[in-house]
C-alpha cells in the first residue's frame, strides 16, 4: 500500500481573485470515491474564471481549484470496484460526478446532468496532491502514457474533441479555430489535424502564430489584433473564399462570437466553447437563414469522449507546447493567462 501523508500542500481560494498555497489535510475517500495522488495538472482559464467568480454560476468557498489533474490511484472506497485498483493511473476532469439515473445521464450525456458536481469549482479540484474523485468519471490513462503530457487533455483535449465532433466537419473540410494560440485552441488545431481537418487559426501575437502555423498544423494564421478586416481576412483563406465549414469558438472574449456566423460557410456550423464573462452571442438573421447556418455550443464530453480523447493522445497524435511550473507558481500563471501570455498550456508540477 502507497503511504498517505496526513498532510499535503494545495492551492486555496479563500475569497475571489486571490489564491493561498498552504499545507492542508489529506482527505479520505468516501464509499464510491478513489484518492488520486495527482502529479501534473493543467492550467484551464476555466480556473481563472473560478478565481475571480464571473459566471452566473456559484462555487464552492473556500475552493481548490484545478480540473485537468493526471496521477496514481493511491486508494479507493469499499463501493469501488475491481476495473479501478490502487496503482493504476487516472485523471481527474472537469466532470467530477453525475447522478448517472437521470435523463440525460442515461443517454451518456451526464455533462447535462442537473445534479453534475465539477471539479475545482463545486468540489475541490486537483490544485492539491492528494484529490478525491468519483470513481465512476475518473478517467483511465494507460501506464505507457506520461503523466505531464495527458493533464491538459483532461479537459482542453476532451473539449475540443467534443466540439470538433460537434460540428460535423468531415475528412478534408477546414474549421476555423477563434482562439487557437490558448490552451483548447493549440488542442483544437492538433485534434482537428488528427481527424484529417484543415485548419485555419485566429489569435494575435508572433509566439502564437508561429507555434499554430510551424508546430499545430494550421494552414492560415489571421492575427485579429493586426486585422483591418477580421471576417474579410478569414473568408480569404479558407477554400473558394466561401468560408471555413466550421468554426470553433474558444476565445475568452465577446467579439468573435459577434463575428463567426458572418464568416462560416454556408451550411457550415459554429461551436461555441469559450465562455466569456456577461457575453451575448450575435447573429445577422438574413445570412443566417439564407446561408443555412447552424450556431450550437458544446460543453465538455461524456466518459467516452474522455477515453476517445486519451487515446489520440496515447497514439502520439497530439503534441501541444506545454509549459512546466510548480504548483506553488499557480498566481505567476494566472498573471500570464490574464495578459494573454501563455502560447499553449501551463502544466504544474505538484512537488514543487
Ligand atoms: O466545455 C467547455 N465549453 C469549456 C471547457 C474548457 C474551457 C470551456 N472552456 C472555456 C474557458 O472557461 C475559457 O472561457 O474556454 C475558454 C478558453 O479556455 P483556455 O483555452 O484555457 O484559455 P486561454 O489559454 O487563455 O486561451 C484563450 C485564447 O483566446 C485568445 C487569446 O489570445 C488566447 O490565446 N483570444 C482572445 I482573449 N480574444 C480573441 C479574439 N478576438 C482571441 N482569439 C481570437 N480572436
Ligand atoms: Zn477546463
Amino acid at each position: 500500500m502507497p503511504e498517505i501523508p496526513e498532510k499535503q500542500w494545495a492551492q486555496v481560494i479563500e475569497k475571489s481573485g486571490s489564491v493561498e498555497y498552504k499545507q492542508i489535510p489529506v482527505r479520505k475517500p468516501g464509499p464510491d470515491e478513489v484518492l488520486v495522488n495527482i502529479k501534473y495538472t493543467g492550467v484551464c482559464h476555466t480556473d481563472l474564471h473560478a478565481l475571480n467568480g464571473d459566471w452566473p454560476l456559484d462555487r464552492k468557498m473556500p475552493l481548490i481549484g484545478g480540473h485537468e489533474g493526471a496521477g496514481v490511484v493511491v486508494a479507493k472506497g469499499d463501493l469501488v470496484g475491481d476495473d479501478i485498483q490502487i496503482g493504476d493511473h487516472a485523471g481527474v476532469k472537469w466532470l467530477h460526478g453525475s447522478c448517472l439515473s437521470c435523463d440525460f445521464c442515461q443517454q451518456a450525456d451526464e455533462p447535462l446532468c442537473p445534479k453534475a458536481l465539477l471539479s475545482g469549482y463545486t468540489v475541490d479540484g486537483t490544485f492539491q496532491q492528494y484529490c478525491v474523485a468519483k470513481a465512476a468519471h475518473v478517467s483511465r490513462i494507460p501506464k505507457n502514457v506520461p503523466l505531464d503530457g495527458v493533464a491538459p487533455v483532461l479537459c482542453a483535449g476532451i473539449t475540443v474533441y467534443k466540439g470538433l465532433k460537434e460540428s460535423g466537419a468531415r475528412p478534408g473540410q477546414t474549421v476555423a479555430i477563434v482562439g487557437a494560440g490558448g490552451g483548447l485552441g493549440a488542442m483544437a488545431l492538433q485534434y482537428a489535424k488528427a481527424m484529417g481537418l484543415r485548419t485555419l487559426a485566429i489569435d494575435t501575437g508572433d509566439d502564437k502564430k508561429d507555434m499554430c502555423l510551424n508546430k499545430l498544423g494550421a494552414s492560415a494564421f489571421v492575427d485579429f489584433a493586426k486585422s483591418k478586416d477580421v471576417v474579410k481576412d478569414v473568408m480569404a483563406a479558407s477554400p473558394d473564399n466561401l468560408g471555413p465549414h466550421a468554426v470553433l469558438l474558444v476565445a475568452v472574449a465577446e467579439k468573435p462570437f459577434q463575428q463567426a456566423a458572418e464568416y462560416v460557410r454556408p451550411r457550415g456550423t459554429v461551436v461555441c466553447i469559450g465562455l466569456p464573462a456577461g457575453a451575448y452571442l450575435k447573429a445577422p438573421v438574413f445570412s443566417t437563414v439564407v446561408k443555412m447556418i447552424s450556431i450550437k455550443g458544446s460543453y465538455v464530453g461524456n466518459r467516452q469522449d474522455g477515453a476517445e480523447a486519451i487515446d489520440f493522445f496515447s497514439r502520439g497524435l497530439i503534441n501541444i507546447p506545454i509549459k512546466k511550473a510548480g504548483l506553488s507558481e499557480l498566481s505567476d500563471v494566472y498573471d500570464k493567462m490574464k495578459k494573454g501570455e501563455i502560447a499553449g498550456r501551463y502544466v504544474l508540477d505538484t512537488s514543487k
